[in-house]
């Protein structure tokens, strides 16, 4: 079983934080099975975000996704570990308004390194539907682009 997750640009335009990332991701007993470097296209976001589309903070969401790199990453939970990757990653991100990690997961990602509720650290699938069409939006069907030969090792880093 694996997810499908998302390091958003004001990660991936810091290659320090990225790694900081990268590591906490490792010992929390995720492993990378596949990765991909890209920059987004706006019709690209819309698809990754169809179902905020009537949401009020949308547009501030594509803008944000679409201004810099992102790194999508195939996770699954190490073999001595177990359990299922979706939670493990989402616990790892932590609550998605930056306020809330202060009293309830100051150690989540976005504990460590979000900025506000629009640049919070990364996305995270959240069932085994949106694995399965996210993982193919980015690992099948992503128009290629120059970012394609960057891969996250930590020399790249
Ligand atoms: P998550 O990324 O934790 O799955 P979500 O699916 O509800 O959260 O929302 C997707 C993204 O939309 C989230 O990472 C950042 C943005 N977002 C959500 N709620 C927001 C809010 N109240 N204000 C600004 N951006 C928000
Ligand atoms: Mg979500």
């Amino acid at each position: 079983m694996r997810t499908f997750a998302l390091l958003k640009p004001e990660i991936v335009t810091y290659p320090s934080l990225c790694w900081q990332v990268l590591e906490k991701t490792l010992t929390a007993g995720l492993e990378v099975t596949r990765a991909r470097k890209t920059t987004l296209t706006l019709a690209e976001a819309g698809k990754l975000y169809a179902a905020h589309k009537d949401k009020f903070f949308y547009e501030r969401l594509i803008r944000h996704i679409t201004s810099g790199p992102v790194i999508a990453l195939e996770l699954q939970t190490g073999d001595s570990t177990g359990g299922d990757p979706v939670a493990r990653w989402r616990q790892l991100l932590g609550p998605t308004k930056v306020y809330r990690t202060a009293y309830e997961s100051p150690n989540s990602l976005r504990g460590a390194f979000g900025l506000t509720d629009t640049r919070n650290v990364g996305h995270g699938s959240d069932s085994p539907q949106s694995v399965a069409d996210e993982s193919a939006l980015f690992f099948d069907t992503l128009t290629p682009t120059n970012d394609d030969a960057c891969r996250p090792s930590k020399s790249d880093l």
